[in-house]
């Protein structure tokens, strides 16, 4: 018998791909590991991931790390959500990359200035602040008009981007200024597959949440 495992925590990173295995309507095992207890780091964790983070994917006994692979992994394997005409394809990989390489980077580091360093150097908050402010902001032209981010279907981008639009709540920036951003986010947010992609990990509480994600990335509070 086939068998998926994820590694996970309640984070953006992870909830891709709880969302994409939902939306593809698979079973799977979680493996929750709690960053305020470092279980990331465990050298037997590091076996299965060097890299020391989540999500991994162990998809009947081959190990993917790195959310942005695994949800490739997945679409390939089950052809669905990355369509296969060459142009919609580039256009999925193209927000795809955009997200990993841009938009939760930027996001994290700027949870890391912002809050876990107490905003002591400002500037450097601010460049983070401004820069997903822009990330955000053209993610809401990209969605003039449009219901999914690339394609004109549903596929990975929107996977990979969601939970990372989620942390605005968290960080507080509101979206009114960006429509077409909030009604994207807002549909899908009542989508089954979003909704229990999230719960299944669930929220961490409003006060271990930061504490566990700053102990981990930054050695802060834990
Ligand atoms: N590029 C990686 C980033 C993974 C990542 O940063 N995961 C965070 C959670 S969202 C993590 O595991 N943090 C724990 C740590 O850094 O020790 C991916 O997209 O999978």
């Amino acid at each position: 018998m086939m068998t998926l495992t994820v590694y996970a925590d309640s984070t953006p990173n992870p909830y891709k791909v709880t969302i994409l295995l939902e939306s593809l309507g698979l079973d799977y095992d979680l493996v929750h590991l709690d960053f305020s207890k470092n279980e990331q780091k465990t050298p037997e964790f590091l076996k299965i991931n060097p890299n020391g983070k989540v999500p991994v994917l162990v998809d009947d006994g081959f190990t993917v790390i790195e959310s942005g692979a695994i949800l490739m992994h997945l679409a390939e394997k089950h052809g669905r959500f990355l369509p296969k005409d060459v142009q919609k394809k580039s256009e999925t990989l193209q927000w795809l990359m955009w997200q990993m390489a841009g938009l939760g980077p930027v996001f994290g580091q700027l949870l890391v200035f912002a809050v876990a360093f107490g905003n002591e150097m400002p500037r450097a908050t601010k460049r983070y602040q401004a820069e997903v402010l822009r990330l955000l902001s053209v993610l809401n032209s990209g969605l003039e008009g449009k219901d999914w981010v690339a394609a004109g279907e549903h596929t990975n981008a929107d996977m990979a981007i969601w939970p990372w639009v989620r942390m605005t709540e968290r960080a507080q920036i509101p979206l009114v200024d960006m429509p077409n951003l909030k009604r994207w986010y807002e549909r899908l947010g009542q989508m089954d597959a979003y909704i229990t992609g999230v719960e299944i990990l669930g929220d961490k509480p409003e006060e271990t949440r930061m504490k566990g994600f700053f102990g981990a990335t930054v050695g802060v509070g834990s």
